[in-house]
Parts: C-alpha cells; structure tokens; sequence
C-alpha cells in the first residue's frame, strides 16, 4: 500500500456549442458573481482546467471549446484522453439559437457514444440554458421541444436542467453536478439529517461558498419562503465580514427575522452552512440562541473532521 495519502479526484466535462455559455457558467458558479448582460465572448481555444475542491473530493472541470475544430478533435484524435475518468458530463445547449440544434444534437450524440465506451459509468446533465431569452410564456414549451429532440434515440439516463446565469437556477444545476461528482450528496446529506433532527431546523442548507447547494433534504433543503438570490445576500455580508477579521479563516453571522433565527457559517474547507430555526418553536423547546449556535459550531467541526478524513 502507498504511503501518500491518496487524494480523490473526480473529472467533469463541459461540452457544447461556441457560445452555448461554458466558460461564463464556469466563472459564475466558480466566482459567485453575475455577469453583466453586455460581456463580451472569448472564445476559449483548446480547454481551459479549472480545480475546485468539493467536500474533500478534488474536481477537475474541462471546459472544452465548442469550435468545430475543437469539438472534431475531443470527439476524434483526442477522445479516449477527453473522455476517459469521467465523472460527470455537463452539455450545455442555447435555449434560443434553435437553427443550431441539429449540430448540437450531433456533437452530444457523439459525445455519449465516447462516453460510454472510455466512461460509461458517468452522470451525464443536459443544461438548457440561457432561459432568460425566452418569452415567459414560451418557456414550458422550448423547453420540452429542446429535451425531446437532444433524447431522442439516447439510450443513457440523462439529467435535465433549465439555467441561466442571470438568476439561481445555474448555482442549482452546478450544484447538482458538484453533489453527484464528489460524491458529496451521499456523505453530507445523513450528517445534515441528523442535526435536523436534533435541532428543529425548517431550513437547512450546506452550500459551495459561492452559493451552490450540495445537499437535498426534502422540504428543508429547497427554500420556498426564502430564494438563494436572499441566502446569497446573506453569504455577501459574511463575505463582507470575513474581509474585515484579519487572521479568520472561518466564520459566522446570526440574523434575526420576525419569525426565524438564521445561523450562516463558512468553513476554511469552502463550505457554507445555512441553517434557518424557527422562533416559536426554539421558545418551545427553550433553546437559547448562544447554546444553538455552538450546536452549529459542533456540526461544522463535525464535517471539517469527516471531509478530512
Ligand atoms: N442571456 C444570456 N447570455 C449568456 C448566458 N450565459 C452566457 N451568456 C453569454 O453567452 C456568450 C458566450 O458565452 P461563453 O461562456 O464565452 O461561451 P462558450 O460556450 O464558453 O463558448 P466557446 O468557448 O467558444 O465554446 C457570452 O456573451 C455570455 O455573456 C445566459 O444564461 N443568458
Ligand atoms: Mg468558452
């Protein structure tokens, strides 16, 4: 047996059309920030490698150029080193460049084909994206046409998300993709159940630091009363704080609403956990908000010691 400590890796390609949004999906789910709507398109030549570490679990995100002499090349000459140790594939196609779709078809067909001869164990997600476009009352509609004609004759299962970067439907996918690549859904997922549990938490959430959600626990997990876009205002102003403390690497904010006690703690590992308790019941149990917040603290330590091991 090796002596090093053996790291896990994962590898998750990004494939698609020039222009389909890639790179800017990439920067945004990497860097938190929302682009303007007047950025101006870089092609990006050959691929560009991006490392993230999710939960312990190293990522490795190909953003492949979506030339046609790119695309030729990894699905060709360059497919068995593209296409081997994958993950997870993500094919993001234009919601509304419509005349493009057949060539988009052709590249994703070919892309599965590769895929399921070098890793056919992958996950593979469509994104329809750049849902912004779309006339609201189209939207159900492109939808449905884009994902019945890109699954037609597809034999693999395939994961179907509408995004845009401009609102949280992107931090959505990604964060679907980041859970399912680092395997993260099913190691933080039983951990973030537990304490629910234990604490009466209605709103519980383990996100990237960016903002994307990494666990699903069912009506706790999806905020209706709340949207990402408020919990991001949330991470800003930890951000914020974090800016200002010179030597912390982690740290934490408690806001008070009429009706809830929201707990955000960002770990020195790139995590954040958004933990919403609400009032009447924290009376009920009479749980004092400095004893709940060091629970809070406990689970962080919890998961910063289960990530490392
Ligand atoms: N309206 C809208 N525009 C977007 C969205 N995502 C990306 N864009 C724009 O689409 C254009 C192309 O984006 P890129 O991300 O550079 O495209 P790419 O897929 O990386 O292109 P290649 O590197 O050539 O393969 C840019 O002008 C982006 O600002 C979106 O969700 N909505
Ligand atoms: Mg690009």
């Amino acid at each position: 047996m090796s002596y090093l400590a053996r790291k896990k890796t994962s590898k998750i390609l990004i494939l698609g059309l020039a222009q389909s949004g890639k790179s800017t999906i990439i920067r945004v789910v990497t860097e938190g920030k929302i682009p303007s709507k007047e950025e101006p398109y870089h092609a990006t030549i050959d691929y560009e490698r991006k490392q993230k570490v999710i939960a312990g679990t190293e990522l490795t995100i190909f953003d492949l150029g979506g030339q046609t002499a790119f695309l030729d090349r990894f699905t060709g000459e360059l497919s068995e080193f593209i296409f081997s140790g994958v993950k997870s594939l993500v094919f993001v196609v234009d919601s509304i460049e419509i005349k493009d779709i057949s060539r988009a078809k052709y590249y994703l067909d070919l892309s599965l084909k590769k895929l399921s001869q070098f890793s056919p164990e992958a996950t593979i997600f469509i994104f329809q994206h750049k849902t912004d476009l779309i006339p609201k009352k189209l939207k159900d509609e492109v939808k449905k046409t884009i994902n019945d004609y890109l699954s037609s004759g597809v034999t693999q299962k395939m994961k179907y998300f509408s995004t845009s970067v401009f609102d949280d439907s992107i931090f959505r996918a990604m964060g679907d993709v980041y859970a399912e690549a680092s395997g993260a859904r099913k190691t933080l997922r039983p951990l973030l159940e537990t304490f629910i549990r234990h604490n009466g938490a209605d709103m519980a959430q383990i996100f990237t630091k960016e903002g994307a959600p990494l666990t699903k626990v069912k009506e706790i997990s999806r905020f209706e009363h709340i949207t990402l876009s408020e919990v991001k205002n949330f991470f800003d102003a930890v951000v914020e704080r974090l800016a200002d403390s010179e030597n912390q690497k982690s740290t934490s904010i408690l806001v008070e609403s009429d009706r809830r006690v929201f707990i955000i703690r960002f770990m020195e590992s790139g995590l954040a956990l958004f933990f919403g308790f609400p009032k009447d019941l924290l009376r009920e149990k009479n749980e004092q908000i400095p004893s709940l917040y060091n629970k809070v603290l406990a689970f962080s330590s919890q998961l910063k010691s289960m990530i490392e091991s």
